[in-house]
C-alpha cells in the first residue's frame, strides 16, 4: 500500500525526466513484446533500483520489480542493470519507469506487435526498385519518379567479349538499388535473394498471407515473391547469353551525388564477369527455380528458365573457377576507372558450396554435390556478402532428403554443428552487456553490424526449426529487441519503427526527397568503430559507435543484404507460434 501512495510523485518526476533525453537511458524494444515471450529492458547506471511498469492510459502501476545489476559495457564503464518483466503478459500499452533514471518510451504488449514491421521490412525492397515510378497508393508520401532506366547499359572494357565489344550496349533494367547508392551488384543481390527465398521456403503458408501493398498485390502470387521477381528478372539480364558468365555489377563509374534517382544521366556500365558473381547467380537461380516450380501457371516457363540459367552459370564457373573481381587492378588496365562498391571477395570456396548445394537440391543430381568439397572444416561462418557457406548448409538441413541416399549418408551431422553455433550464441548472450547474442564480442561491430545481429537471429531460428527448443527462439527474439532499441545507442535501428529511429540515413532518396521522415522499414548498418568514412562518432566503444548522420555511411547507410535478414528474422518470429501464444509446437517446424 505504502508503495502505491508514493508512486504518483515518482511517476510525475519520472515523466518530467523522460521529456529530456533520459528515456534513451532505458534500452528496450521500442515496439514491444509478444505477451508470452521474454521481456527485458536495460538501464544505464541505475544499480538495483526498483522499476515500475505503468499503463499509459492511466499511469497506474501494472507490475513492479527490482533491477538486476549487470557487468559494465566495454570501455564505456557504463554500469547496466536489467529489468525483467517477462512474467507480465497483459496486452496493452506501457512505459517502464525507474525513479532514478526516468521513463522509457512507450511500448506495447500484444499479439500483433511486429505485424506492421514484418511487412515493412519486405516493403523496403519495393522502395528500392530502380526503373519504375513509385506511386502514391503504394509509396504514400515517398512516391517518386522512376530511377535509372538501365535500358541502354554500356559494356565496360573490362567486360568486353567477342559478341559484346566495349562500348556496345545491353538491356538490363529493373531490380533493386543495392543500398544508399544507386548501383546494382550481383554478389550482394545473391545473399539478399538467398535469404528472402529461404524465408519463402521455410514458411510457405505464412508468406502467402503477407500483404505488402505493392502494385502486384492483387495477382495470384505471394507479394514477397512478386517483390523477389523484380530483382530476379534483373539478375537474369546480367548473364551473358553467349557463354553463361555473369557480370559482377551494373554501375556508374563514380557514385552519384545525394540526389533523387534518375536525375543524373551518367553512363551506366556492366563490368567484368567474375566467378563469385556467376556462382552467386547460379545459387539464386537454382533456388528460385525450386521455389517457382509450383507457380507454373502464373509464371509459365520461368522456373525452367531459371534452372537453365543456373546450369549455364555453373558451367562457366567450372571453366573459370577463380576469376576474381579486383577493382583496383582493373582500374590500372581499363578506362573509365570504376570507383563504386567493390564486393571483391578473394575466397570463393563458400560460393562454390552454395551454388553446388542449390543445384544439387533442385535437380537431385549428385554430380553437383560431388564437384566441391562441402566440408573443408567444421566451421559455421555467419552469412555475409563475402561468405555464403551457411546458406548452403541451411538448404541441406531443410532439403537433404532431395539428395540420393548415397550422398545423404556422407553428409556430416549438420544439425550437431548448427546447434553448436546456436549454443555459442546463447553463451554470447550471457556475456553481452545487452544480454543478447549480439554483442557477445566486439568483433560483432563491423560495417553492417546490424546484419550480424539479424543473421545470428536466423541461425537461432534454424536451430529452433530443427529442435523446437524455445531457448533458441527466445534468443532470436532478443536480437530483434537489440535492433529495436535494447542496444548501446538507444536507437531503434529501423527507420520509422520505434520512438528514436534514424532520421538521417545514408540513403540518397531519403536525403533528397524533401520529406522529413526517411523511407520506412530500412535497417541501418549500425555500430562500427571503423570510421571508414572519417565521420566523427559519439563514442569509440564498439557497441556505441554509431551516428545518425547522413555522411556516416559506415554506420548509417542502409543495404538490401541487411534488410533481408531483418525481414527473415521478424517474419519468422511472426510465422512461428509467438503470434498466437507461446507454444513451441509449430506445424511448420521440423
Ligand atoms: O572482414 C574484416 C574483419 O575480419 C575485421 O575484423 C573487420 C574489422 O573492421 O573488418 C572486416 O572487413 C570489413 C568488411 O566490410 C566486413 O564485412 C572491412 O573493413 C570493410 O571495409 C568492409 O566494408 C564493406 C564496404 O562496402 C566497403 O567495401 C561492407 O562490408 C559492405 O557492406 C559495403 O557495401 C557497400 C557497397 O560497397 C556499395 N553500396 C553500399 C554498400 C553498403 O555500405
Ligand atoms: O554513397 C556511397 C556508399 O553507398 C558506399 O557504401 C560508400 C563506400 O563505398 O561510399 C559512398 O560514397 C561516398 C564516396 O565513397 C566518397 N565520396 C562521398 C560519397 C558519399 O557521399
Amino acid at each position: 500500500m505504502k508503495i502505491f501512495l508514493s508512486l504518483p510523485f515518482f511517476w510525475i518526476l519520472g515523466t518530467a525526466i523522460a521529456a529530456g533525453q533520459q528515456a534513451s537511458q532505458i534500452r528496450l524494444n521500442q515496439l514491444g513484446y509478444y505477451p508470452r515471450c521474454p521481456k527485458v529492458a536495460l538501464v544505464a547506471d541505475a544499480g538495483t533500483a526498483k522499476f515500475f511498469l505503468r499503463d499509459t492510459r492511466d499511469g497506474k502501476v501494472a507490475y513492479s520489480g527490482a533491477l538486476n545489476k549487470q557487468k559494465q559495457n566495454g570501455e564505456s564503464g557504463q554500469g547496466m542493470s536489467l529489468a525483467d518483466f517477462s512474467s507480465f503478459t497483459r496486452p496493452g500499452r506501457y512505459e517502464l519507469s525507474i525513479p532514478e533514471a526516468g521513463t522509457s518510451y512507450p511500448f506495447s504488449i500484444g499479439a500483433g506487435v511486429y505485424k506492421e514491421l514484418a511487412s515493412a521490412s519486405v516493403k523496403a525492397f519495393y522502395y528500392q526498385r530502380v526503373s519504375e515510378a513509385l506511386s502514391a497508393p503504394y509509396a504514400g508520401k515517398w512516391a517518386r519518379a522512376a530511377g535509372h532506366p538501365d535500358t541502354s547499359v554500356l559494356i565496360h572494357p573490362s567486360a568486353a567479349s567477342e559478341g559484346r565489344p566495349a562500348g556496345s550496349r545491353i538491356f538490363s533494367p529493373g531490380g533493386w538499388y543495392d543500398a544508399g547508392d544507386y548501383n546494382k551488384y550481383i554478389v550482394n543481390s545473391g545473399i539478399t535473394m538467398g535469404t528472402l527465398l529461404s524465408l519463402c521456403e521455410d514458411f510457405p503458408d505464412y508468406v502467402s498471407g503477407l500483404d505488402l501493398n505493392i502494385p502486384e498485390s492483387n495477382n495470384r502470387l505471394p507479394d514477397i515473391l512478386d517483390e523477389v521477381l523484380c530483382n530476379l528478372r534483373w539478375m537474369l539480364t546480367m548473364q551473358d547469353p553467349s557463354d553463361g558468365g555473369v557480370y559482377h555489377k551494373l554501375t556508374n563509374a563514380e557514385f552519384d551525388g545525394m540526389v533523387m534517382p534518375g536525375i543524373t544521366k551518367a553512363d551506366r556500365y556492366v563490368v567484368q564477369k567474375g566467378t563469385a558473381a556467376t556462382l552467386d547467380f547460379a545459387a539464386v537461380t537454382a533456388q528460385a527455380a525450386r521455389v517457382l516450380r509450383k507457380y507454373g501457371k502464373e509464371l509459365p516457363g520461368l522456373s525452367d528458365s531459371c534452372l537453365k540459367a543456373s546450369v549455364r552459370a555453373w558451367g562457366w564457373a567450372r571453366s573459370k573457377p577463380a576469376l576474381l573481381y579486383d577493382q583496383e587492378r582493373n582500374n590500372t588496365l581499363y578506362k573509365p576507372a570504376v570507383n563504386t562498391g567493390g564486393y571483391g571477395d578473394r575466397d570463393l570456396s563458400d560460393e562454390w558450396i552454395w551454388a553446388a548445394a542449390e543445384l544439387a537440391v533442385t535437380t537431385g543430381d549428385d554430380a553437383y554435390y560431388r564437384a566441391v568439397n562441402f566440408f573443408p572444416d567444421e566451421k559455421m561462418p555467419l552469412p555475409s556478402w563475402g561468405n555464403v557457406r551457411l546458406l548452403a548448409y541451411y538448404t541441406l538441413l531443410r532439403s537433404r532428403a532431395k539428395l540420393s541416399p548415397a550422398i545423404q549418408v556422407g553428409i556430416p551431422d549438420l544439425k550437431v554443428r548448427l546447434l553448436k553455433l546456436a549454443e555459442q550464441l546463447l553463451a554470447a548472450a550471457r556475456t553481452s552487456p545487452f544480454k543478447t547474442p549480439m554483442g557477445g564480442t566486439d568483433h560483432d561491430f563491423i560495417w553492417g553490424s546490424n546484419a550480424v545481429a539479424a543473421n545470428q537471429g536466423i541461425a537461432l531460428i534454424q536451430a529452433y526449426l530443427r529442435t523446437g527448443a524455445k531457448k533458441y527462439l527466445d534468443a532470436a527474439a532478443a536480437n530483434l529487441d537489440y535492433l529495436l532499441g535494447r542496444n548501446g545507442t538507444g536507437y531503434s535501428f529501423i527507420t520509422g519503427y520505434g520512438s528514436k529511429t534514424p532520421m538521417h540515413p545514408h540513403h540518397r532518396p531519403s536525403a533528397a526527397d524533401g520529406i522529413e521522415e526517411p523511407v520506412p522499414g530500412l535497417l541501418v548498418g549500425g555500430p562500427n568503430p571503423g570510421q571508414q568514412d572519417r565521420v566523427p562518432l559519439p563514442s569509440a566503444v564498439p557497441s556505441e559507435a554509431y551516428a545518425d548522420d547522413e555522411r556516416s555511411y559506415a554506420t548509417n547507410e542502409i543495404a538490401i543484404n541487411w534488410n533481408a535478414p531483418l525481414a527473415y528474422l521478424v517474419n519468422a518470429l511472426e510465422a512461428l507460434q509467438y503470434r498466437s501464444g507461446y507454444s513451441p509446437a509449430s506445424k511448420q517446424a521440423f
